[in-house]
């Protein structure tokens, strides 16, 4: 039943008509059901393309460890122009956070059953991962900010299929009031080289989008198992010449029995075709879960800001 259901709510979405559909609600915490069932649905054509070398993430990257200094996560809320409401964002702050420093932004974003506390309450522990890479001197100065990407007056977590429309327009609240909230709030470089962008299954899509499409904000760019709102590379790539000069990270990482598989490899085949740096990695047999998207999260980390 549940696939029956999910099934006509993707076809909804394909022919557009999402946002005047009825509620569909998503299961909590993910789609562990992706795994296999769905196989190329969603993500177009399956495409071979030669993946990137798996490495594990080592044991208790993601496991509170006691003797280390720890990060603090604070709720911000923030005047959204672009949808007329105050909207929520968590922000964690690394170990001894000053003022007196400059820090990097991470932008982190949910999926579509999830809000700005998906990251932390549904099991993506990245107050956990962060501390530990903190502690062991693998990243460089971050705070790492976890928005609503349903850039709507309704931002629930309810929302579901139907809230698609609000995801697609998150680049204007972002960029046009969250950015410059953050950046005023905190203290932090501005520059591209300095501010990165990534997700989880929808939030993978608008950070491939919104981050390719703005590469004046985005140096470093980020998509864990991304869903079907993510654009064709011809769409998010026009100008190979520009992507080449502009990004300067460009990673995925896809769970091998996700089915969402296509929208990750459709880019990866494009940028291979052009020359362009672009990794994607095939996190073996996992499907559409948290497991996946806490490994992306300790290795994208790590790769960005260097
Ligand atoms: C879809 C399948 C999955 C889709 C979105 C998703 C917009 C998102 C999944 C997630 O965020 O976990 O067809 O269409």
């Amino acid at each position: 039943m549940k696939k029956v259901l999910f099934t006509v709510a993707l076809a909804l979405v394909a022919v557009g008509a999402s946002a005047q559909e009825p509620e569909f609600r998503m299961p909590m915490g993910g789609f562990g059901g992706f795994g296999g069932g769905f196989g190329g649905f969603g993500g177009g054509q399956q495409v071979d393309v030669k993946f990137d070398e798996y490495v594990a993430a080592p044991e208790g990257f993601d496991k509170e460890r006691e003797g280390i200094d720890h990060g603090t996560v604070q709720l911000i809320e923030y005047k959204s122009e672009s949808v007329g409401t105050v909207r929520k964002a968590n922000v964690y702050l690394p170990p001894k956070y000053d003022p007196n420093k400059k820090y990097s932004v991470l932008y982190l974003l949910h999926g579509i059953g999830g809000d700005e506390w998906e990251w932390m309450n549904d099991g993506g522990v990245p107050n956990i991962i962060m501390d530990n890479l903190y502690a062991d001197g693998k990243v460089a100065d971050m705070i790492v900010v976890m928005p609503n990407g349903r850039a709507a007056e309704n931002d629930s977590r309810a929302g579901g299929m139907a809230s698609s429309a609000a995801f697609g327009v998150f680049d204007k609240d972002l960029i046009g009031s969250l950015m410059p909230y953050i950046n005023s709030h905190f203290s932090t470089y501005t520059d591209k080289m300095h501010t990165a962008i990534a997700g989880l299954s929808m939030g993978g899509g608008q950070s491939l989008n919104f981050g390719l499409a703005n590469m004046d904000k985005f140096a470093y760019v980020g998509g864990f198992s991304s869903a079907p709102n993510t654009q064709r590379a011809a769409q998010l790539i026009p100008d190979v010449e520009k992507v080449k000069q502009e990004n300067k990270l460009l990673w995925m990482v896809c769970g091998g029995a996700d089915g969402l598989i296509g929208n990750s490899t459709q880019l990866k085949a494009f940028c291979d075709e052009n020359g362009i740096p672009c990794t994607l990695i095939n996190y073996p047999d996992e499907g559409h879960n948290f497991t996946v998207w806490k490994y992306g999260l300790y290795n994208f980390a790590q790769l960005i800001f260097k």
